[in-house]
């Protein structure tokens, strides 16, 4: 037992240790630490080893090829993801085992066997082929989390297409510009998705994001919600249920080479243009196979949950391809945590009897705040082990997920990760790491991470700094979508040779890291991130508004919320209405995500000399707090007027 001292102090500075429990560790498939200093000695070993583990037509000829920023793994090696998650299974008694269990949030609910998997896939991978996509092709895919969407991503990588999944929250606008990057000819969309008892009209977005100049040529929508029959387009748009009636069950798979593009995701960056993040294949499925087997400790007879959607890079890596390559049962949720009530994800837990639950910690901080009755509904004695990510998870919420959720005996992995790294790089082993509430402990084998000032020096023990990655890794991404020169200047420009994650950390005393947050301008809302550049274009594209500025404050349950200063133009008043109206813009502009939470009029925004408006003080004014230097600033009056009007809000 462990000891409640009950002061609030004690919480917020929790400083407990929690050591593997003995019989966790005893079954752990990784239960030993000399793991490390074995990756340490052959990092090329340790990888090729563990790339062995998947099926290949073909070896590959060399571990890897590094020509900074470029890299390649398990060079000239031959196989498909598609296999890897399915067919491999079918030859044992994994063939009639659950692969997915969905339900959807009217409470429908579905099991697909990897035999059912093996079957839907190869449909699906005639039925796209028939619609003329081919290996090399991009299929851009707008879906709610129903089981045609992985169906959807695994007959591509079948095909040897690669998929872009672009988020259902996110607007029409949002999808044009990534349809457009991609050049996808074929899109997969639905009719509608459920969320919080109403409709998501996707259809309608995917038919607002192709006018006029698109390369989409087909459109294949799933009926989900019976609300667009009538928004079928003749000769363009096609029933998946009236395509896939005839289609034959097998369908051989591409021999796709280790480095061919198994998909691209769009991540919002520094600038307000969306990167496409490119992920290839053999390494990308050793980093995910692996991390899944050994953070997850995945065992045969798990139900594993993973609660992100799988329009983010956690349910590309988490809910389909680590899973499904280690042949697990992956449950999968269609809509939100509080629909019909607030305990619908515990009654999940206890439907399916999940052992394993990897959730965000915003999702956490609810919970936290709509108390403890919902999960006491519920018998969750199921679970063995929790996982946190997406954001920095604060020592309380950690220690409330712990004893609540995991009734106190199930470790808690909080990993670091992001949609560039393709699989889990900091995180616990559960068999083996002592936790510490609000760290994210220490690298996985293999990973050489470092904590580096502005000059490239490592900041000792306890120092904060820039959060770098010092050699590659098998799931790393491999480029920006159609940009090298982005890619390189964007991850590998602040430091040479050396991947700059946009991250603060520190490492204190006993080598645990600890990650502090985006030193960029992106905002972690909710753990999704949102780009401030983007959000100010979509403000300064209402013309009511001359000029915007964007920051993240820090929010109780959110970890940040969005905050917009605002200059309108001069014939324009400032009004309640306005600001609905504005945030309302950015919500259709971009999506409900990028909704700012708070908008401030502004006669000036504070700008340096060269004309670079200071966000720090921005931030500083927006949480109530004293400013800092002051002395870049062009005209400071500016800031003591924005503090007058706004600083004792909060
Ligand atoms: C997986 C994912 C990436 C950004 C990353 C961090 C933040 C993610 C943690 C975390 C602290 C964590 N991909 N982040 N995990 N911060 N502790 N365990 O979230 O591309 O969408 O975001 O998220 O800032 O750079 S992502």
């Amino acid at each position: 037992m462990v000891e409640n001292t009950g002061s609030i102090e004690a919480l917020l500075r929790e400083d407990r240790v929690f050591p593997p429990p003995a019989q966790f560790a005893e079954q752990a498939n990784m239960p030993d630490s000399g793991i490390y200093e074995r990756a340490r000695q052959d990092p090329e070993g340790f990888w090729a080893g563990l790339a062995g583990e998947l099926d290949w037509f073909e070896k590959w000829d060399q571990v890897l090829d590094w020509n900074p920023p470029f890299a390649k793994w398990f060079v000239g090696g031959k196989l498909n993801v598609s296999y890897n998650c399915i067919d491999r299974h079918l030859k044992t008694a994994r063939k009639n085992k659950a692969a997915i269990i969905w339900e959807g949030e009217p409470g429908d609910w579905a099991v697909y066997t990897y035999q059912d998997l093996y079957r839907e896939v190869c449909k699906a991978a005639n039925g796209l082929q028939s619609l003329g996509v081919s290996k090399g092709d991009r299929v851009t895919i707008y879906l709610p989390m129903v089981p045609e969407l992985p169906i959807a991503m695994l007959a591509c990588a079948r095909i040897g297409a690669a998929h872009s999944v672009v988020f259902g929250g996110f607007s029409a606008d949002s999808l044009r510009d990534r349809i457009n990057d991609s050049q996808s000819k074929v899109m997969i969309t639905a009719d509608g998705g459920y969320r919080r008892g109403g409709v998501v009209p996707l259809k309608q977005n995917a038919d607002d994001s192709v006018t006029g100049d698109t390369p989409i040529e087909k459109m294949l929508v799933v009926r989900r919600t019976g609300t667009s029959d009538d928004r079928m387009v003749e000769g363009r748009d096609v029933w998946w249920h009236d395509l896939m009636a005839n289609q034959p069950m097998t369908f051989e798979p591409e021999q796709m080479d280790s480095e061919d593009m198994l998909f691209m995701l769009y991540t919002s960056g520094t600038t307000g243009k969306p990167k496409g993040i490119v992920h290839t294949t053999g390494g990308y499925l050793t980093g995910t196979h692996a991390t899944t087997k050994w953070v997850f400790d995945l065992k045969e007879d798990d139900v594993y949950w993973c609660t992100a959607d799988i329009g983010w890079v956690t349910g590309h890596s988490y809910i389909v391809y680590g899973p499904l390559a280690n042949g697990a049962t992956s449950v999968m949720y269609e809509g939100s945590p509080d629909y019909p009530d607030r305990d619908r994800f515990w009654a999940i837990v206890e439907k399916y009897a999940c052992t394993i639950l990897y959730t965000a910690p915003t999702a956490i901080r609810t919970f936290m705040r709509w108390g403890e009755e919902y999960p006491n509904r519920h018998d969750m004695s199921s679970l063995r082990l929790l996982g946190s990510v997406g954001e920095p998870i604060n020592p309380e919420a950690w220690v409330w997920y712990w004893q609540n959720i995991g009734g106190g005996r199930c470790p808690v992995v909080d990993t670091w990760w992001q949609t560039e790294t393709g699989s889990i790089l900091i995180t616990p082993l559960p068999g083996v790491t002592t936790l510490k509430p609000g760290s994210a402990t220490h690298p996985f084998p293999g990973i050489e991470v470092d904590v580096l000032d502005e000059a490239g020096n490592s900041v000792g023990p306890g120092g904060g700094g820039y959060l770098v990655i010092k050699r590659p890794w098998p799931s790393m991404l491999r480029t920006i979508y159609g940009d090298d020169e982005r890619f390189r200047e964007q991850y590998w420009s602040k430091y040479e040779n050396i991947y700059f994650t946009g991250d603060g950390a520190k490492i204190d005393e006993d080598g645990y890291h600890w990650i502090l947050g985006r030193v960029d301008d992106v905002i972690n809302v909710a753990a999704h991130r949102v780009s401030t550049m983007e959000v100010e274009s979509a403000l300064v594209d209402n013309s009511k508004v001359a000029e915007a500025a964007c920051i993240g404050r820090s929010d109780e349950i959110k970890g940040q919320a969005i905050v917009a200063f605002v200059t309108i133009k001069e014939n324009v008043a400032a009004s309640d209405e306005l600001i609905t109206e504005l945030k309302q813009h950015v919500a259709t502009k971009i999506g409900p995500i990028c909704r700012p939470d708070d908008i401030h009029f502004a006669a000036e925004l504070p700008k340096t000399r060269s004309g670079k408006i200071m966000r720090r003080l921005l931030r500083d004014v927006a949480e109530g707090r004293a400013l800092g230097d002051t002395t870049t600033l062009a005209d400071p009056a500016v800031v003591e007027s924005l503090k007058a009007q706004y600083g004792d809000e909060e």
